[in-house]
């Protein structure tokens, strides 16, 4: 059998090219490509404003990926835009949480990407800092800003984790393309991983459902073996539902 794995889209506008104004839906290649090479069926879900669509969607799908992007609107955890916030899409976010809603309905494996983790611990009542620099500690850089397969920065795995049996490692060096952080996590997950300035890079349900949030890009490392394991999991979980 194979998986058919949803991966939420965006929307891009077109600013210099020949429609200014113009909207297109777009994923990364990045996710497609990680997909395909753990065996699993890539689809990409447009956003749409139409639960019944949104509900059909999901039918079709054995496990979602959240992918990464726009920062989430802070209105969503209760707090007002920051001078350092990012570009927000609200009916990206509100289109995430409804595929969230629906795959949570239907019991199926969830994993977050950057953005993706963001807005799961937002919808299950956690914040975020809407800009590393808002962090009361000192913070280590999580943006570095080039070559997306080059890992600077550090996690530590936390112990008794599915994070901790996926890698099967105590720290990983990995990619960093966050300027927001997770604040206050969902009472229902736990910290599967920390970055050395105690960040919150990584966590998962405490429940039965598959649900893994994580602040890198493994997508983005998918021509290496690094990540393989991680995608493998989470393909592996669909297709023993
Ligand atoms: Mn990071």
């Amino acid at each position: 059998m194979s998986a058919n794995i949803g991966i939420s889209a965006s929307i891009l506008t077109d600013r210099d090219g020949m429609f200014p104004g113009y909207k297109r839906c777009y994923v990364n290649q990045d996710y497609i490509e990680a997909v395909v090479k753990q065996g699993g069926i890539p689809l990409v879900l447009p956003i749409t404003d139409d639960s019944d669509i949104i509900e059909k969607q999901i039918d079709m799908l054995d496990g979602l990926i959240l992918s990464g992007g726009h920062d989430v609107s802070p209105a969503l955890y209760h707090e007002d835009p920051l001078e350092k916030l990012g570009e927000t899409l609200i009916e990206r976010d509100q289109f995430d949480f409804q595929l969230i809603k629906a795959a949570i309905k239907k019991n199926i494996p969830i994993l977050g990407i950057c953005r993706g983790a963001q807005i799961l611990n937002v919808y299950f009542g956690g914040t975020l800092y809407q800009d590393t620099s808002y962090r009361e500690l000192n913070t280590i850089r999580h943006w570095q800003s080039y070559n997306p397969t080059e890992k600077t920065h550090q996690i530590t795995i936390q112990s008794d984790t599915r994070l901790e049996k996926i890698f099967n490692e105590t720290s990983l060096y990995v990619n960093s393309f966050h300027h927001q952080l997770i604040h206050e996590l969902a009472s229902n997950f736990k910290v599967n991983a920390y970055t050395n300035d105690r960040s919150i890079e990584g966590f998962e349900s405490k429940g039965h459902q598959y649900i893994v949030g994580i602040q890198w890009h493994p997508e983005m490392l998918w021509r290496e073996s690094s990540m393989d394991v991680l995608f493998k999991d989470f393909i592996n979980q669909t297709e023993s539902m």
